[in-house]
C-alpha cells in the first residue's frame, strides 16, 4: 500500500472559542460581589478595632466604651490582624481575580459550581473562625505561635478559608486550561496570567501553614476540646498536646512571607495592567511585567528565615542564604518602580505633561480610582525601603520586634495593598452595581486622608522603634516604661489615626452610598481598565510558559528549606502547649 493511500490521521480539532454570555456576566458579578462584600464587612470591624488599638498606645483606652465585648488588648490585636491581614485581603483577592480571570480570558468558568463551592467553604471557615475570636478563645495574634493554643474552631476555620481559596484557584486554572485548548499559540492575556501566577504562588505558600495547622496545632486543640467535653479520657491524647515552637514558626514563616506577595501582586497587576489605562498611558513593557510576576513565583517562598534572624536554632548560614534571596526579591519591585512610572509618564505626556517632573501634575488626579492607586504606590516606595532595612541582618537586630515593624507593614499591606484595593473598588463597584460612584469627590478625599494619615502613623511608629526600641504587640498605654520622649511621636500617631478614621468613614460612606442609594444609574457602562502595551510585538514564548518557572520555584524551595526542615523535624523538642492566660 502506498503512503498516499493511508487513511488520514484524525487531527485534534481546536475547540471553538467560547465567549461570555449575559448569564455568565451575572454569575461572575455575583461571585465577585459576595467575595468583595464579605471582605469589606471584615474590614469594617478590623479597622474600627485598629483605631482603638492605636489610641490605646497613646494612653486613650476607649475599648470599654466603644467595643465592650473585647476583653483584652490581645483579643483586639488578634481580631484586627486576622480580619485585616487575612480576611479582607483573601476575600478581596479571590473576588477581584474572579472578575479579572473571566473577563481577561473572555471565557466563562469551566466549572462554575467550583467557584460557588469555594465561596461557600471560605465563608463557612470565616464564620467558624470568627466565633472563637469574638468569644476570646483565640487571642493568639494572627501569627498564632505555640505554645499558645487557640480553640480548635479557630484553626479549622482558617483551614477552611485556605481550602476554599485553593478551590477558587483550581477553578481559575481549569478555566485557563480550557481557554488554552481553544486558543493554541495565543499569548495568555497579561491580566489573566498575573492572576494565575499569584494563585499558584498561593498554593505553594500555603503548604507551610497547612502542615503547621494540620500536624502541630489542630490535633492539640482538638485533644483539649475532646477532654474538656468528656468525650475522651483525660491524658489519653497527651501526645498531641505539645509542639516544637521553632518548627512551628519555621512552617509559619515558610507561608508568612509569600503571603505578603499574595497581598502585593494583585496591586501590581492593577498598577501594571490597568492603572496606565486610567491616565491615558500604556504598558511601557509587557514582557517585563510578565517577567516580574514569574520572578515573584520563583523567589517569594525561599526567604522565610528573614523573619527568624533572632531565632536560636536556625544556623547563620541559612539566615544568610535567606537574606541574600530576600534582597534579590527586591529586584522585581525595583523593576516595577521604574516601569510603572514610565507607563504613567507616557499617559501624562499624552495629556499635555511637560518637563522632567512637570508631567506628574497632568496625571489623572481627578479620578479617585487612579489617585488612590498612585498614592498607594508612592507609599509603597517608603514601605519598600523599610522592608530592605528589615532584610539587612544587622539592621534587623535594631528594629526586630519594635514598633518599626508595624510601621513597615502599614505602608505595605496597609497602604500599597489596601489603598490600591480601595482604588480598584472605585471602578469595580459601579461595574458590579451598574450605579454611579457615590461620590467621586468623597472618594478622592478618602484617598488623600488615607495617604496623609498613613504617612503620620507609619513615620511615628518607625521612629519610635528605631530610636527608642518601643516594643510592638504591647499595650503601651498601660506600660510603665514609656518615656516622656515618646510623647511627640505618640501624638503624631494619634493625628494619623484620626485622619485614618476619617478616611475609613469616607470609604464606607462611598461603598454604602454606591451600593444602597436608589437611582444613580450609570449613563454608560463602566469597563474594566486594560492598558495596551506600547509594543504590538507579542511577548516571547518563554514568558508564557509555566514549566521552567514552576520547576525553578519548586527546586529553589527544596534547596532553601528541605535540609533545614529535615533537621528541625529530626531534632524537634515537643513543648507542652501553655494553659490559656487571656
Ligand atoms: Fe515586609 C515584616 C522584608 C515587602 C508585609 N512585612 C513584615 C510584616 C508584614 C510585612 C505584615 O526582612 C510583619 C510580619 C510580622 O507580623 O512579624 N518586606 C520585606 C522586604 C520587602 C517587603 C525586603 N512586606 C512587604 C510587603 C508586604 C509586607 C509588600 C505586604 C504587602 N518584612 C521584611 C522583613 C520583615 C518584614 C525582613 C521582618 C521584620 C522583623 O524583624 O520582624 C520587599 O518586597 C520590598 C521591596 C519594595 C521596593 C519598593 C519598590 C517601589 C514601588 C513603588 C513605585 C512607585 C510608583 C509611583 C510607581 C523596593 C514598586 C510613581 C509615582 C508617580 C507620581 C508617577
Amino acid at each position: 500500500m502506498s503512503v498516499q493511500a493511508l487513511p488520514a490521521a484524525p487531527i485534534a480539532a481546536t475547540p471553538e472559542p467560547v465567549t461570555l454570555s449575559a448569564a455568565d456576566h451575572r454569575f461572575i458579578h455575583r461571585i465577585t460581589g459576595w467575595n468583595v462584600g464579605i471582605a469589606i464587612a471584615a474590614l469594617t470591624i478590623g479597622l474600627w478595632i485598629g483605631v482603638l488599638q492605636g489610641l490605646e498606645h497613646t494612653g486613650l483606652d476607649l475599648y470599654k466604651y466603644l467595643a465592650p465585648g473585647i476583653k483584652t488588648y490581645y483579643q483586639g490585636l488578634t481580631i484586627h490582624g486576622v480580619l485585616n491581614a487575612l480576611v479582607w485581603t483573601t476575600f478581596f483577592i479571590i473576588g477581584f481575580f474572579t472578575f479579572v480571570v473571566a473577563n481577561s480570558l473572555q471565557r466563562p468558568f469551566r466549572y462554575p459550581w467550583l467557584q460557588t463551592a469555594a465561596l461557600v467553604v471560605m465563608t463557612a471557615g470565616l464564620l467558624l473562625a470568627a466565633y472563637p475570636l469574638f468569644a476570646n478563645l483565640a487571642s493568639v495574634l494572627y501569627t498564632f505561635y505555640p505554645p499558645m493554643l487557640a480553640d480548635w474552631t479557630f484553626y479549622l476555620g482558617l483551614t477552611l478559608v485556605v481550602v476554599g481559596s485553593w478551590m477558587a484557584g483550581w477553578g481559575f486554572l481549569f478555566t485557563y486550561g480550557a481557554w488554552r485548548r481553544e486558543n493554541p499559540g495565543v499569548r495568555t492575556p497579561f491580566l489573566a496570567l498575573g492572576a494565575l501566577i499569584t494563585m499558584v504562588l498561593w498554593q505553594l505558600a500555603t503548604l507551610g501553614v497547612a502542615a503547621e495547622i494540620l500536624f502541630l496545632l489542630l490535633p492539640g486543640a482538638l485533644a483539649v476540646a475532646l477532654e474538656n467535653a468528656g468525650l475522651i479520657a483525660m491524658g489519653s491524647m497527651d501526645w498531641a498536646k505539645s509542639a516544637d515552637p521553632l518548627l512551628s514558626r519555621s512552617l509559619f514563616w515558610y507561608f508568612g512571607h509569600p503571603l505578603v506577595y499574595f497581598w502585593l501582586l494583585p496591586a501590581y497587576l492593577s498598577w501594571y495592567g490597568m492603572l496606565p489605562a486610567q491616565t491615558n498611558g500604556k504598558m511601557f513593557s509587557e514582557p517585563l511585567a510578565r517577567l516580574v510576576f514569574w520572578l515573584f513565583l520563583v523567589l517569594s517562598v525561599p526567604v522565610g528565615f528573614h523573619h527568624q534572624y533572632t531565632d536560636p536554632g536556625i544556623p547563620q548560614v541559612w539566615k544568610f542564604i535567606h537574606a541574600t534571596l530576600t534582597l534579590s526579591l527586591a529586584f522585581p519591585s525595583l523593576l516595577t518602580a521604574f516601569t510603572v512610572t514610565a507607563s504613567l509618564e507616557i499617559g501624562a505626556r499624552a495629556r499635555g505633561g511637560k518637563g522632567y517632573f512637570g508631567w506628574i501634575r497632568k496625571l489623572n488626579w481627578g479620578n479617585p480610582s487612579y489617585t488612590a492607586q498612585n498614592l498607594a504606590a508612592i507609599l509603597f516606595a517608603f514601605g519598600g525601603i523599610s522592608g530592605i532595612t528589615n532584610a539587612s541582618y544587622n539592621m534587623n537586630m535594631v528594629v526586630h520586634n519594635t514598633s518599626w515593624v508595624p510601621g513597615h507593614f502599614h505602608l505595605t499591606v496597609g497602604s500599597a495593598t489596601t489603598l490600591t484595593f480601595f482604588g480598584i473598588l472605585y471602578w469595580l463597584l459601579p461595574k458590579l452595581t451598574g450605579k454611579k460612584l457615590f461620590t467621586p469627590g468623597m472618594a478622592l478625599a478618602q484617598a488623600w486622608t488615607w495617604f496623609f494619615g498613613m504617612i503620620l502613623f507609619a513615620n511615628s511608629y518607625h521612629l519610635l522603634g528605631l530610636h527608642y526600641s518601643a516594643p510592638r504587640r504591647s499595650a503601651l498605654g498601660a506600660a510603665p516604661y514609656v518615656l516622656p520622649e515618646w510623647r511627640p511621636f505618640l501624638l503624631e500617631s494619634a493625628v494619623g489615626i484620626a485622619l485614618l478614621f476619617i478616611s475609613a468613614t469616607l470609604f464606607f460612606a462611598v461603598v454604602a452610598g454606591t451600593v444602597f442609594l436608589p437611582g444613580r444609574k450609570l449613563e454608560k457602562p463602566v469597563e474594566m481598565p486594560v492598558a495596551e502595551p506600547v509594543s504590538k510585538e507579542p511577548a516571547p514564548a518563554w514568558l508564557d510558559t509555566w514549566w521552567p518557572w514552576l520547576n525553578g520555584a519548586i527546586a529553589l524551595i527544596i534547596l532553601s528549606y528541605a535540609p533545614m526542615l529535615f533537621q528541625l523535624i529530626r531534632d524537634a523538642q515537643a513543648i507542652p502547649f501553655a494553659p490559656r492566660v487571656w
